[in-house]
């Protein structure tokens, strides 16, 4: 099977089942985990914050910056399209009384500052107070699309002007940067708080990293552990992460170049739409046209014949590239869609 359907899929490198067999494990709750700890300084330094906590998942990690930034009954301003809204079970709502303050995401992700500006609260005894601004970079259902420091710095600015903080749900992070050829540190220097992904593109088999300052980051500590997420000697996970966070954002231009070849290659297929455009770093959105058929017909046909893909909508199929996909499965995975688009 060729398994296009994430990037959440990657198994453990070699390197990192030899690491979590040897790590060097303790309590994490009594913040007595030295591997842990290396993994929470290293994750710190490499995004240029004070201060970072290691949560389970990137849904866990997105839940406790969110409730670490709010009390109960603020707003948080978010795009129609992320992932915080859209594939997080409500979360933020479930479990923090927050309320979510949609605004149209563009194709390529972006939110416009002038809808931000317009968004935020004025001191009214009928308003939800604005307690965040959230982010997403990479955008997954954009299509993996980047938003650009300067993006990101003009959201940032005018959200701080009116003291709301800014959260990035940065699972793709790393791609972002290796798109944009910027250091992440540089990238992520104006946002307030940022989760990231080390079991994506950058293949541990599990765990997340929220960053910011050290006051934010001890009440996350406490959220995580309202939420169930206080793990015992999860030291044995954070050895993969190490190697996850050291190693492999080093390899992901490769993940970008095979997702570039399979899309041009496939925006020439009966049936096909792709937004060439859009295709940035490691995802393919493509839109199925009238004749083509259905995404779920398509997942099923594709799986019979050994390839896994995922439908992003009635008539949209996402293909991702990652760690355990090469240039071969690529090349078969493109030859068995021309075969069935007949
Ligand atoms: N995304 C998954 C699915 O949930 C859709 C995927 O296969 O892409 N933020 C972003 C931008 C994400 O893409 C994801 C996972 C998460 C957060 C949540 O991470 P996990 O799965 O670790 O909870």
């Amino acid at each position: 099977m060729i398994d296009l359907r994430s990037d959440t899929v990657t198994k453990p490198t070699e390197a990192m089942r030899q690491a979590m067999a040897q790590a060097e494990v303790g309590d994490d709750v009594y913040e007595e985990d030295p591997t842990i700890n290396r993994l929470q300084e290293l994750a710190a330094e490499t995004m240029g914050k004070e201060a970072a906590l290691f949560v389970p998942t990137g849904t866990m990690g997105n839940l406790v910056a969110v409730l670490a930034h709010c009390d109960r009954g603020k707003e948080i301003l978010l795009g129609d399209n992320s992932h915080v809204f859209y594939y997080e079970v409500g979360g933020a709502a479930v479990a923090g009384g927050l309320v979510y303050h949609t605004l149209p995401n563009d194709r390529f992700g972006m939110i416009d500052p002038n809808a931000v500006a317009a968004a935020i609260r004025t001191p009214d005894i009928h308003f939800a107070p604005t307690g965040l601004l959230c982010l997403e970079n990479t955008h997954n259902r954009a299509g993996g699309t980047v938003l650009s420091k300067e993006q990101i710095d003009e959201l940032c600015q005018v959200a701080h002007n009116h003291n709301v903080p800014v959260h990035l749900d940065g699972a793709r992070v790393f791609n972002a940067a290796t798109y944009l050829e910027i250091p992440v540190n540089k990238l992520v220097e104006n946002l307030d708080s940022v989760q990231f992904c080390l079991s994506k593109g950058l293949a541990a088999p599990a765990g997340s990293l929220v960053v910011g300052k050290k006051d934010f980051i001890k009440r996350a500590r406490q959220m995580r552990k309202m939420l169930g997420g206080g793990m015992r000697q999860a030291g044995v996970l954070a050895a993969a992460g190490i190697i996850a966070l050291t190693e492999m954002s080093k390899r992901l231009e490769e993940d970008h170049y095979n997702a570039r070849r399979f899309a041009e290659t496939l925006a020439l297929v009966d049936g096909f739409e792709v937004d060439l455009a859009t295709v940035q770093t490691n995802i393919v959105a493509a839109n199925l046209d009238e004749k083509a058929g259905s995404a779920a017909e398509w997942v099923a046909r594709l799986k019979a014949n050994g390839v896994l893909v995922g439908a992003a909508g009635p008539r949209r199929l996402r293909f991702v590239f990652h760690n355990d996909v090469d240039r071969s499965d690529l090349e078969k995975a493109l030859s068995v869609i021309a075969n069935l688009a007949g």
